[in-house]
């Protein structure tokens, strides 16, 4: 055996400077095959990637190895979306590192920075859904939780966003054309997983009615696993992420009709399955495909969730005990479906014992009451890709429907609604339905979005299980959104309190009293200042737009959506461009607008968004009369990677969804912990921040969920509004009218109309002038430097409650029933 995978040859994994000396030049030879002369950054990359890789393996199968010994309750993430970003500087931070490699690497005349810049960002995922995946993954680890991801492999994340004249254009991201240092491949780890065929009716031993499924077209899943490397490197976890191979028996009858390229064609087809990650975020794809690879990677994991358990324990009696499975959002909610089959058909298991066991052992949480967002999948679709579930979801329906109606209160229309099976139009499987009913456990993800889940789309469920929904606040890794990616920040918070924090988030509540400190305000607009500088020299790099860092940096960055309002931000900054040119002896605070995010490939609307910022940025950024005082810079490709330069780099933080429609959000989090300030409406986690830090320290306007309810159900009046309002008014007539598209005068029609005859459904009209008006208090507080940072250091000290150790503790006690399995000393 290679001396190098010796698990007792510690001499060659040592976590000093000159053993990973050894180990680069070693690696770079053996492993990834160059000498050091012809060495590229990236097989630089590579080889510290491996050498890390090393020092985790020992651990990992540790943590493994205690999970078993304690037969350990399990929990299982289920999501389609894991946005993990890159892997380097996480690693080395969290195993403790960083300063020995970034030694060993100058050593060889190479600068870790350089080196840490060559990773891909794993885009598995479109935005808080999938990135929220990832933090959880960090705090299971961390707190020493039995924690497993399952997801997908994609072979392409979220498509690169590039600006072509100022339009999205959307370019695929190959992130493992360079291969992937992380992943252990497990060609061994392999799982049928059937579609298609037809169900037969047959007779057990005993005589009774069952069910065999044939016929079908097979899949193969196999296991890639990932690392997941918690705060200290004691506990490191697993994602373990499937991709698809074709069956050798599949089709390749083919071959023998001598029909060799139909049989390599069908191949390449059932490979698709792990091909793409849909590109949608909060709005359902709705497409076969998506909804097979919904199944591929639940029915692949389900399998592996069983293999696991029955390897130690007989009946599944104690499934519940031994495992837990969290569905995130209803993209894994066929699973219950699934494990009923598993269960009944093929256990033998007799349907109320089965269902007992499936409803303890899942949990769902919801991210979003937005009707669109909402699956629901054709019944033919169902009925003709998985056949059998199809049966056993009219089997739970049944017998759910058949419950309620014993009460004798019930009425039609309840019944209707709490049906799995949406009767209006053509038939559908509401997919929300079956993850409540099969759940024991249902979660919003912050408070007001708990309550508006209890009195809107679940209401009738509510009513029929009281003790079922509850609220789980989202949170945020304080590893990744402030130890490792604001170093400044970071240092100075643990200059004064130690760095406990980075473990225990609510010690920042001691920095609370140095917001009256002198000294440390300075030191904490230094650290902003630095950051902000980093950031300036981005914007002019990607951009080629100079931006001083004395102006106020006002970030909105996230996925582009029309209830996000990032045209409120735009129509505010053309009213402040307005008003800058009209008087320009006024002594105005300088202000950057920062703004990124994708689009979907197919949301007209948003595209006409991006293509708005950057024709107002191009007029902006080369008037003269704002010179100095004005600029507006749209970034390419938002992603982790961006986001981790933004965050620490923002003075305020734009949080402006219509009041009701935000889930949570989590970009609020990560931008007031490295302290920013927040100007928003009451939605999502906002309402929870104001709490948290105070009223006084935060800028709330506009309206509350509940008027922006009854004014959209009343008969609000755009027109009147528009009319009403002198500088709105202007800005619409501005882009109306050409003056940021000469070139094509009437391409924002489609906005301006949404705004006025489409009656204005996300309000922008109606929260514009509380929102202008929110936009003088941060100007007028941010010419005064002492009592801005004073707030923007409460900000970062009160933010200890939104760090993800914190909601996970909560499901783990509250749904999960799993405690901490901690290695011994
Ligand atoms: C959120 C999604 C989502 N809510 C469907 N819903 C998707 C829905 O590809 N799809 O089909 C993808 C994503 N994502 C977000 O979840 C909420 O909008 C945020 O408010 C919330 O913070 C985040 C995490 O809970």
């Amino acid at each position: 055996m290679d001396a190098r995978y010796n698990p007792r040859n510690l001499e060659h994994r040592g976590l000093d400077t000159e053993a990973f000396k050894r180990s680069f030049l070693e690696g770079l030879v053996y492993t990834v095959g160059k000498d050091s002369r012809s060495a590229t950054r990236r097989d630089w990359f590579t080889t510290s990637a491996f050498a890390v890789r090393d020092r985790l393996v020992d651990r990992w199968m540790e943590t493994t190895r205690n999970y078993y010994q304690a037969d350990a309750k399990r929990v299982y993430y289920l999501s389609l979306e894991f946005l993990i970003g890159r892997l380097m500087t996480n690693s080395l931070a969290n195993l403790g590192v960083m300063q020995a490699v970034g030694e060993a690497l100058d050593g060889l005349g190479m600068r870790l920075d350089d080196i840490v810049d060559v990773e891909p960002d794993a885009a598995l995922g479109n935005g808080g859904l999938g990135r929220l995946a990832a933090c959880f993954l960090d705090s299971m680890a961390t707190l020493g939780l039995p924690g497993y991801g399952y997801g997908i492999r994609y072979e392409f994340g979220l498509f690169e966003q590039r600006f072509e004249h100022g339009w999205q254009v959307e370019h695929p991201e190959h992130w493992l054309q360079f291969g992937n240092p992380w992943e252990f491949p497990r060609p061994e780890v392999l799982y049928p997983v059937q579609f298609y065929g037809r169900v037969e009716e047959t007779r057990d031993s005993m005589g009774e009615r069952a069910y065999k499924w044939v016929d079908t077209e097979r899949v193969l899943a196999m296991a890639f696993d990932t690392p997941v490397v918690g705060y200290g490197g004691r506990t490191i976890n697993t994602l373990r992420l499937w991709s698809a191979r074709a069956t050798s028996d599949f089709h390749f009858g083919h071959f023998n009709d001598g029909d060799y390229m139909k049989a390599v064609e069908q191949k390449i087809l059932s490979e698709n399955l792990s091909r793409v990650l849909y590109p949608n975020d909060a709005t359902d794809a709705g497409r076969e495909l998506r909804f097979k690879q919904e199944y591929f990677f639940t029915s692949a994991s389900l399998q592996d969730i069983l293999r696991r358990y029955t390897q130690h324990h007989s009946g599944f009696d104690d499934l519940p005990g031994k495992a837990a499975i969290q569905i995130n959002d209803t993209h894994p909610a066929i699973g219950i479906a699934e494990l009923m089959r598993l269960l009944v058909d093929k256990h033998a298991l007799n349907w109320d014992h089965a269902w007992d066991i499936t409803q303890r052992t899942f949990s769902y949480t919801n991210h979003t009451l937005l009707p669109e967002a909402l699956e629901a999948w054709p019944v033919r679709l169902i009925e003709r890709v998985l056949p059998r579930h199809m049966q056993i979801i009219y089997e739970i329906n049944g017998r759910f429907l058949q419950k309620v109606q014993a009460r004798k209160s019930v009425d039609s229309g309840t019944l209707a609604r709490v049906s799995l099976i949406d009767e209006n139009g053509d038939r559908r499987v509401r997919m929300g339905n079956l993850a409540f009913i099969g759940s024991h456990k249902v979660n919003g993800v912050a408070g007001l979005h708990t309550e508006l889940m209890k009195q809107t789309v679940f209401a009738d469920l509510h009513r029929e299980f009281p003790d079922r929904i509850n609220n789980k606040t989202n949170g945020i890794t304080p590893r990744r959104w402030l130890h490792q990616s604001n170093r400044p920040l970071s240092d100075l918070i643990t200059s004064r309190i130690g760095s406990g924090w980075i473990r225990n988030l609510e010690e920042l509540e001691a920095l609370k009293p140095r917001a009256e400190d002198e000294v440390f305000r300075e030191e904490f607009r230094r650290a902003k200042r630095q950051n902000k500088k980093r950031l300036a020299a981005l914007i002019g790099r990607e951009l080629n737009v100079e931006v001083s860092v004395d102006s106020m940096f006002d970030v909105q960055v996230k996925r582009i959506h029309e209830y996000k309002r990032q045209l409120l931000n735009v129509l505010q900054t053309i009213a402040l461009y307005n008003d800058m040119r009209d008087s320009q002896t006024v002594n105005w605070v300088p202000v950057t607008k920062i703004f990124a995010g994708k689009a979907a490939p197919s949301y007209h609307m948003a595209k006409l968004v991006l293509k708005l910022i950057n024709d107002v940025a191009k007029v902006v950024n080369q008037d003269p009369a704002v010179r100095g005082l004005l600029k507006i810079a749209l970034l390419p490709n938002y992603n982790v990677t961006l986001a981790e330069v933004i965050m620490p780099a923002a003075d305020l933080s734009e949080q402006i969804s219509t009041a009701g429609m935000e889930a949570s959000g989590t970009g609020n989090m990560k931008l007031a912990l490295n302290g920013a300030l927040t100007i928003g409406t009451l939605d999502g986690a906002n309402v929870e921040i104001r709490e948290a830090v105070g009223p006084e320290n935060i800028f709330i306007f506009g309206l509350n969920a509940e008027e922006a309810g009854s004014l959209r159900h009343g008969n609000y009046n755009p027109r009147e509004v528009i009319a009403a309002n002198p500088p709105l008014k202007r800005a619409l007539d501005m882009i109306a009218s050409g003056v940021f598209s000469p070139d094509d005068p009437h391409r924002y029609r489609p906005l301006i109309q949404s705004l006025t005859d489409g009656g204005d459904p996300f309000l922008v009209t109606a929260d514009f002038q509380a929102y202008r008006e929110a936009h003088e208090a941060a100007t007028d507080l941010y010419r005064n430097p002492d009592q801005w940072t004073r707030k923007a250091v409460i900000n970062t000290a009160s933010m200890g409650w939104f760090s993800s150790d914190r909601t996970i503790g909560e499901y783990a006690r509250d749904i999960w029933n799993a405690v901490p399995v901690l290695p011994e000393e």
